[in-house]
């Protein structure tokens, strides 16, 4: 638990989501001293501190209660669930709300010059991912017999690289599988980018800090509408 009277908020510190991640703060009033290599900043107008950390990090931590609220993929959500569902330990959060960026999709993808292909041909294939939960929960569920070769990195190459026979990866525009010369199939999970809590948060300054925020978060979303 957090001993920390401020409240904190994980976000991404360098990467895709960020720059929304700072822009949706400061839309929420929260103004940040924010310096490139801090992991930590201090709101200077609210008892907020914002870690800036991997986006990996971000569910446990909440999950945990290092942080009590945390800005993340759901993609990335979804996947340290399951791995701390198999693990058994503690994997709930609360989910205050969607957030309008950070849209993609995971999907299947397999060399274009195999044509389409239907599940059956997943059948004893090597599949290439960073998502390696959701993925065997996918498998598991359509019944196909697949293995899984788990990728941090450069997903999209793994097949031209004879490391796997297709991938399971993040789209968004589709202009990489194409420039992988990559055909895309089914789509295993949609996301956004979401803010979670904490689900044992009991502070009361805390709390009412959050109440505060949420109609504010959701007259942004309006406005964007
Ligand atoms: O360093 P850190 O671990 O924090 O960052 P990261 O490199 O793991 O993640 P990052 O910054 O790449 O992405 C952060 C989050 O942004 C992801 O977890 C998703 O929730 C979201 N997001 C949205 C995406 C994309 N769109 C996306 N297109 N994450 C990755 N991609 C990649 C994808 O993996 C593929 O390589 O972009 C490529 C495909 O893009 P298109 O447009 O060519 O289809
Ligand atoms: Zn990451």
């Amino acid at each position: 638990m957090s001993n920390n009277n401020r409240l904190r908020i994980a976000i991404q510190k360098g990467g895709r989501l960020s720059k929304d991640c700072q822009d949706l703060l400061k839309q929420l009033g929260v103004k940040l001293n924010l310096r490139e290599q801090r992991l930590i900043a201090h709101s200077t107008n609210m008892p907020i501190d914002v870690l800036r950390v991997r986006d990996d990090d971000i569910p446990g931590l909440v999950m945990d209660g290092v942080c009590d609220l945390g800005i993340v993929g759901e993609n990335v959500l979804v996947e340290v669930q399951a791995e701390r569902q198999r693990q058994g330990v503690q994997s709930e959060v609360t989910k205050l709300s969607k957030l309008d960026f950070g849209y993609c999709r995971l999907a299947l993808a397999w060399p274009q010059e195999l044509g389409k292909q239907d599940k059956s041909w997943f059948e004893g294939k090597r599949i290439a991912t960073t998502y390696p939960e959701i993925l065997t929960q996918y498998l598991k569920r359509e019944g196909i017999n697949a293995s899984t070769v788990m990728l941090t990195g450069s997903v999209e190459v793994a097949p031209r690289a004879g490391l796997a026979d297709a991938i399971c990866d993040l789209v968004s525009t589709g202009a990489t599988l194409e420039a992988n010369g990559l055909m895309q199939g089914d789509t295993i999970l949609e996301s956004n980018a979401c803010l979670i809590q904490n689900k044992d948060l009991q502070d009361a300054n805390k709390l009412a800090l959050i109440n505060k925020l949420m109609p504010r978060l959701r007259g942004v979303r309006q406005a964007k509408e």
